[in-house]
């Protein structure tokens, strides 16, 4: 069986030090030993960011993809091979700007994955624009005078559009954290974890500082129930920008279980090859 070190790679992180997201690796790292992963029976996706870097950070399959791009690539690897655990990994700026319509449509199939978002409240890669998740007021090299928009909330839309199960984490609770990475990755269906993930040099306001000042625990909130979606939703209201723990969760069937043509066989093992009279009927379908 795999340990926490089969996980890691040489390399070393080339994050600022104190940065957020080695945390969100470090967990990564502890749930995939404890879930009992393979490294070469599972595959962790990124997008483009200072977040993207982390699949070249882990040991196993991995897959740096486009800015916003994540979510499109792990979802067509589960569905080529659903055997493999697949993790998707990226940004604020990545996942909720420009990939917030793979998002949207990842959360309604419910598909068996785990997906991480790092959110450090601005785009740390490019050196400090105002992000989806800034909050309203916040200064940054794009919006000097303060933002004046509301941030998106991507815990509600998850629930709202069919995640199955929905967590909030935080960088300065690497127990909390990979506790909840376990459960999402043993988690049949679509898992999303905001991971708040401070940047310790672009964002200067939503410190771990902050965070700790700030911070909503449903580990210590007495009769708490993730199963009563209204419920969820209700303390979401009031809380959605500092709660951490398991939010939501359901059973529901995931895609690769009900989608058109289903198989309990992962199309990679499936002999695909089309006859020519099948090639001939295909053709004229286009016609
Ligand atoms: C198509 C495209 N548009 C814009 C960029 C520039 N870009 C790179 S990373 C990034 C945002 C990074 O912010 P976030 O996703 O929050 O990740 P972080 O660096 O904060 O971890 C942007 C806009 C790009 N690489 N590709
Ligand atoms: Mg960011």
């Amino acid at each position: 069986m795999a340990e926490v070190k089969d996980f890691r790679v040489s390399e070393k992180a080339t994050w600022c030090p104190g940065c957020g997201h080695f945390t969100v690796l470090a967990s990564l790292q502890n749930a995939a030993a404890k879930a009992g992963l393979e490294p070469n029976n599972m595959v962790l996706v990124s997008g483009i960011g200072c977040s993207g870097k982390i699949s070249q950070h882990f040991g196993s399959y991995g897959f740096h993809s486009l800015h916003g791009r994540s979510l499109p690539v792990a979802i067509g690897t589960k569905l080529a091979n659903h055997d493999l655990t697949v993790v998707a990994a990226g940004g604020d700026g990545d996942g909720y700007g420009i990939g917030i319509g793979h998002f949207m449509h990842a959360l309604r199939r419910n598909i068996d994955m785990t997906y991480i978002v790092m959110d450090n409240h601005i785009y740390g890669l490019t050196t400090g624009q105002t992000s989806p998740t800034s909050k309203r007021g916040f200064k940054s090299k794009t919006s000097p005078e303060g933002s004046a928009e509301e941030p998106i909330r991507p815990v509600q839309t998850a629930i709202i559009n069919g995640a199955s199960f929905v967590a909030q984490a935080f960088s300065g609770d690497v127990k909390q954290m990979a506790s909840i990475m376990e459960q999402a990755i043993k988690h049949k269906g679509f898992s999303l974890i905001n991971a708040f993930s401070p940047c310790v040099t672009f964002n200067k306001i939503n410190t771990y500082d902050w965070f700790k000042e700030n911070i909503y625990n449903l580990d210590e909130v007495q009769g708490y129930d993730p199963t009563d979606k209204f419920g969820a939703l209700k303390m979401l209201e009031e809380y959605e920008s500092v709660v951490t723990g398991v939010i939501y969760k359901e059973d529901r069937p995931s895609y690769h279980e009900v989608m058109i043509g289903a198989t309990e066989t992962p199309a990679s093992q499936l002999d695909l090859t089309i006859t020519s009279d099948q090639q001939e009927e295909l053709k004229n379908l286009l016609r």
